[in-house]
């Protein structure tokens, strides 16, 4: 049995897309178990950049089994469009399972998601307005379309039509905007169906199969720990579980198909959206490190906020999700700043705490206690081993060790896959 698991350990954005096209060189399967299309994976490899949202990381190498799970939801516009912009790249989408439990992002969830947001006004969570929240609160509430009862034409017909007409009287009552068309959307979303049918299978059995002749399994998170709708800084949040938790709903699978959890962790903190972020940088630092990471969102193209590392938030994640193995990325932005500032602690009404609390109200109250580094000028892409790395760089990832009671398996030194060094 070997089924690994990459989360997410900060607020997104922490290279999970990289780490986990490097480690499916190893796998047979990988899966996506929650979110969707909001999520943006960027992978680089032979001298060529993918943007991956909906469809798993493994999809660049040619034998993997690539599932979509039931924890899952599918923007079936999205999908295809990913699809094809794959293939336009030269990438087959051969080996593609969706489940048939996954639950389908409509019109109207996109659409809600917009005018929630705006209705919100400065109090909005800032979100990718790709009909998340929306499509899980009818998840939850009962409403939504499944896979399987999309690709029956009847169930889909009476589902959508019920929804269409309930989902107007809200956007025409409620936000006095103009209907949706609901038969244009029928239309359309029966063809969408067609084209999604010869993917759809029932994962749970496939990934099962899989398990039960050894293969090796890599599940795949998308967004991060702190944009969990329980653990997260709710209500700035996804509506998912990206930590280690949402595996077994999300794929299907019992804990006990899990035997390593690689928590990734940026070597500084970004956070794309509103609310609270302690070590959140507000100077021409934060502007540097935004520039020379490049850190913009991958799906909307939003500038991120970014801070220092943040080691209360690293220990909140890997006691949440079990995290074995740390895996640090971007170590090559920090290069060339004097001093690097990491966060041990948070000062609260004169005392210092470690955990990370719920109350915003009481986080933002909290002051980071920082511990300083000397940085290194050297450029470190090029470094393919720990011991290339400089000496202050080492001094950093101990620290980092040290504090989350976790070993660094992978530090990352750059997009690429080969700027990855297995420590
Ligand atoms: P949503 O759309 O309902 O999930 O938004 C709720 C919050 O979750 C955040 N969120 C993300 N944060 C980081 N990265 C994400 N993916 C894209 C990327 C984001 C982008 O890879 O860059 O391109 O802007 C992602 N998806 C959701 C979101 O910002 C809200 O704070
Ligand atoms: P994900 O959502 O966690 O998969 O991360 P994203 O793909 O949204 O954002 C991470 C960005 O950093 C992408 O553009 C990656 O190509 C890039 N990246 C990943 N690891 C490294 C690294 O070690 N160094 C540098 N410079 N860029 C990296
Ligand atoms: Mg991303």
């Amino acid at each position: 049995m070997s089924g690994t698991v990459v989360i997410g350990a900060q607020w997104g954005d922490e290279g999970k897309g990289k780490i986990t096209d490097y480690l499916a060189e190893h796998a047979q399967v990988v899966v996506r178990y929650q979110g969707g299309n909001n999520a943006g994976h960027t992978v680089e490899t032979g001298g060529r950049q993918y943007k991956l949202h909906l469809i798993p990381s493994g999809v660049l190498y040619p034998e993997t089994l690539n599932i979509i799970g039931d924890g899952v939801i599918i923007d079936p516009q999205a999908l295809f469009e990913e699809i094809e912009y794959l293939e336009n790249l030269g990438v087959k989408v051969d080996n593609l399972c969706i489940s048939d439990r996954a639950h389908i992002i409509m019109p109207y969830h996109k659409v809600l998601d917009g005018l929630a947001e705006e209705g919100r006004g400065d109090s909005d969570i800032g979100t990718t307005k790709k009909g998340i929240g929306p499509c899980y609160t009818d998840k939850f509430e009962r409403t939504g379309i499944r896979v399987c009862d999309f690709l029956n034409k009847d169930t889909f017909v009476k589902l959508a039509g019920d929804n269409i007409d309930f989902k107007n009287a809200i956007i025409t009552k409620i936000y006095n905007e103009k209907a949706l068309n609901k038969q244009q959307i029928i239309d359309e979303y029966l063809i969408f169906a067609d084209r999604m049918r010869p993917y759809v299978k029932d994962t749970t059995d496939v990934l099962h199969n899989e398990i039960k002749k050894g293969s090796k399994v890599l599940f795949e998170g998308a967004q991060g720990t702190l944009l969990d709708i329980d653990y997260g800084t709710y209500p700035y949040v996804t509506s998912s579980h990206p930590i280690s938790g949402g595996v077994c709903v999300g794929a299907g699978v019992g804990p006990k198909a899990i035997d390593k959890v690689v928590g990734v962790c940026k070597a500084y903190t970004t956070r794309v959206g509103k609310g609270p972020f302690p070590t959140e940088l507000f100077d021409e630092i934060g502007d540097g490190i935004r520039e020379k990471g490049k850190e913009y969102g991958t799906t909307t193209g939003r500038a991120r906020r970014c801070g220092w590392l943040d080691l209360v938030i690293l220990k909140y994640a890997t006691r949440l999700s079990s995290i074995t193995d740390i895996a640090v990325t971007k170590i090559d932005t920090l290069a060339g700043l004097k001093k690097i500032k990491v966060c041990v602690g948070y000062e609260l009404d004169g005392k210092v705490i470690d955990y990370f609390p719920a109350s915003l109200e009481i986080l933002a109250k909290c002051k980071p206690v920082y511990e300083e580094f000397d940085g290194w000028d050297e450029s470190i892409e090029n470094a393919r081993s720990y011991d290339d790395l400089p000496e202050n760089a080492k001094k950093y990832l101990k620290r980092i060790e040290e504090f989350a009671e976790t070993k660094i398996s992978i530090v990352s030194v750059g997009p690429g896959r080969d700027h990855t060094i297995t420590v």
